[in-house]
């Protein structure tokens, strides 16, 4: 199976205006979305997704962020495409973002640094598992669409 990764657009990203700049971005690399949802994450979603910073200070106020608006969820295909998604995000405190990623472009704080996405194989199908049923993803639309066309 081609690498696949989770990508969130949180809520301040939607709220500013963000989502087709963004989107535009992975589309442009070459990656392929194949999962694409708008959504407001439930309480249950949002804890899930932040298991590993529960009983952290910052947590509440986390939970509360994830859930205070839709949020753009995509799964996003592509050689190598974990890594290189958080590349593109760049640090996850904008300041430390280096110039042209996506959070150096369009945040100022930590808190509402605008994106997210999985840092691992593990997390990546874990977070997918939060957002969607294997039967919402389309991994091979691009091979669909050339069997279609070339029977025209
Ligand atoms: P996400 O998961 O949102 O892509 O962020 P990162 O993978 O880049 O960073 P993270 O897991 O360390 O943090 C998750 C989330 O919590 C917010 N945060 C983090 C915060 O508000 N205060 C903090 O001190 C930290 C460490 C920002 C991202």
């Amino acid at each position: 199976m081609a690498e696949r990764t989770f990508v969130a657009i949180k809520p301040d990203g939607v709220k500013r205006n963000l989502i087709g700049k963004i989107i535009t971005r992975f589309e442009e690399k070459g990656y392929k979305i194949i999962g694409l949802k708008l959504l407001i994450p439930t309480t249950e979603m949002a804890a899930s997704h932040y298991a590993e910073h529960e009983g952290k200070p910052f947590y509440p106020r986390l939970i509360k962020y994830l859930t205070s608006g839709p949020i753009v969820a995509m799964v996003v295909q592509g050689p190598n495409v974990i890594a290189e998604s958080r590349r593109m995000m760049g640090a996850t405190k904008p300041e430390n973002a280096e110039a042209g990623t996506i959070r150096f472009e369009y945040a100022i704080c930590q808190e509402y640094n605008i994106i997210h996405g999985s840092d691992s194989p593990e997390s990546a199908e874990r977070e997918i598992a939060i957002y969607f049923k294997e039967e919402e993803l389309c991994p091979n639309w691009n091979t669909m669409l050339e069997v279609i066309m070339d029977a025209k």
